[in-house]
């Protein structure tokens, strides 16, 4: 059934039947740097059984996927996860029953890039950040990949330490020179993000800038919203529509915050913000007036992109899928022609009820049903847990250098 239509059921339809879609439809990606050690900047607080190589981070992820039957994509980070034999590479994920999603470019961490990467004042460090992410345009060619992330940490730290309007014009001017290096199927996703590394300024801040960027580089680069990535208070439901009805909205990296970039579960802080995100793409995949939305809407990479420096790692993960599943859950059930005429008609009670009341149904027990149907665990948190395979993983993996950021 075409995507369309399995979202676009009547409110009359069963419930269980207008949710299908984020059980056989919604594809969520695992971030590698998921299952690494990771923390502060004050500690960092290693685990037991955390993988030691990017094949390990394969096996995390693939477990994941048999839990939760809808994770079926990895998304990599070069160089954290660089290995000699791409094809071979990607070979391994798929024997797991795993794609490669997304490759990160990481332009941040070495030396060179104190000052930037795309945008530094020195040609010679900006000619290396552009083979840095060219080499992520080749990496996925080589493994099949569709996606080719770029996010800068790239800014300034005080005013008058660079000129904030040439760095935007080497930005472009390099994503341009990387552009042609994508293959014909894959899309660049450039980043935002308000602040840090850089304190001062950031290059590339906000959605406009990542949009107005995108739209000067090539119809193949979308914005990546990172829901953690904005300043308090920013409705990200309405960036999300904006870029959809621009049809620039290329995916997600999804966590949650309460302050700043705390990378926390998908929807443990905030699920009605959630929910109000899943809203406006169940609403655009539902428009059939709107062809770029619904279009753009049906294409999105739901990313996680979360660090679990106190938690373990594998349950997180399938918490956040769980979240996410919930919030789409309850955004198909909204009564969409309802909705409509009460907007139509001005009736703002009735409009802001129809979310409301979507938003606390309890869709726990049909997503369970929708599970168990599919011959998965009703409930992947809680079968994990039980299942034992934290403590034989820990003692498979006693020895070794745990991987980190690096
Ligand atoms: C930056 O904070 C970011 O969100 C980017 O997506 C990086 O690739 C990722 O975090 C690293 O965890
Ligand atoms: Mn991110």
């Amino acid at each position: 059934m075409p995507l369309t239509e399995s979202v676009a059921r009547p409110a009359t339809t069963p419930a269980i039947e207008r949710i299908g879609w984020a059980m056989s439809g919604l594809a969520i990606e695992l971030p590698s740097w998921g299952f690494v050690n990771t923390g502060t900047r004050f500690g960092v607080f290693p685990q037991p059984g955390v993988p030691r190589t990017a094949f390990e981070k394969v096996d995390d992820a693939a477990t994941v996927n048999r839990y939760t039957g809808i994770t079926g994509s990895v998304a990599l980070h070069i160089p954290w996860d660089r290995v000699d034999d791409w094809p071979a590479f990607a070979a391994y994920a798929a024997e797991r029953g795993l794609r490669i999603g997304g490759i990160n470019s990481n332009t941040f961490q070495d030396q060179d890039y104190k000052l930037g990467s795309l945008c530094h004042p020195s040609a010679a460090v900006r000619a290396k950040a552009v083979r840095a992410i060219i080499e992520c345009c080749e990496i996925a060619a080589a493994t099949g990949s569709k996606v080719v992330k770029v996010w800068l940490g790239d800014g300034t730290n005080y005013p008058g330490q660079d000129d904030m309007r040439w760095r935007r014009h080497r930005l472009v001017e390099n994503l341009r020179e990387i552009y042609p290096h994508l293959p014909a199927d894959v899309r660049m996703f450039l980043e935002y993000k308000l602040y840090e590394p850089a304190l001062y300024s950031t290059d590339v801040q906000d959605w406009g800038q990542a949009f107005s960027v995108c739209r000067a580089v090539g119809e193949q680069a979308t914005v990546c919203v990172d829901t953690g990535h904005h300043a308090m208070g920013v409705n990200i439901e309405q960036i999300v529509a904006i870029l959809l009805a621009e049809g620039r909205l290329g995916g997600f990296d999804l966590n949650d915050k309460k302050y700043g970039d705390d990378d926390l579960m998908v929807g443990s802080i905030d699920p009605y913000q959630l929910f109000r995100i899943a809203h406006e793409l169940v609403n655009a995949m539902r428009d059939d007036s709107d062809p770029v939305a619904q279009r753009c809407a049906s294409e999105v990479v739901y990313m996680l992109d979360q660090c679990h420096n106190i938690e373990p790692k594998i349950p997180a993960l399938i918490r956040s899928v769980m979240n996410l599943q919930e919030a789409m859950a309850k955004a198909l059930l909204v009564d969409r022609a309802a909705l409509l005429a009460a907007q139509a008609t001005g009736d703002v009670l009735e409009a802001n009820r129809l979310l409301a009341d979507a938003f606390a149904t309890d869709v726990r027990p049909l997503l369970a049903e929708l599970r168990t149907a599919r011959g998965l665990p009703a409930d992947p948190y809680r079968a994990y847990l039980d299942s034992g395979e934290a403590e034989a993983r820990a003692a498979a993996r006693a020895g070794g250098t745990a991987a980190g950021w690096g």
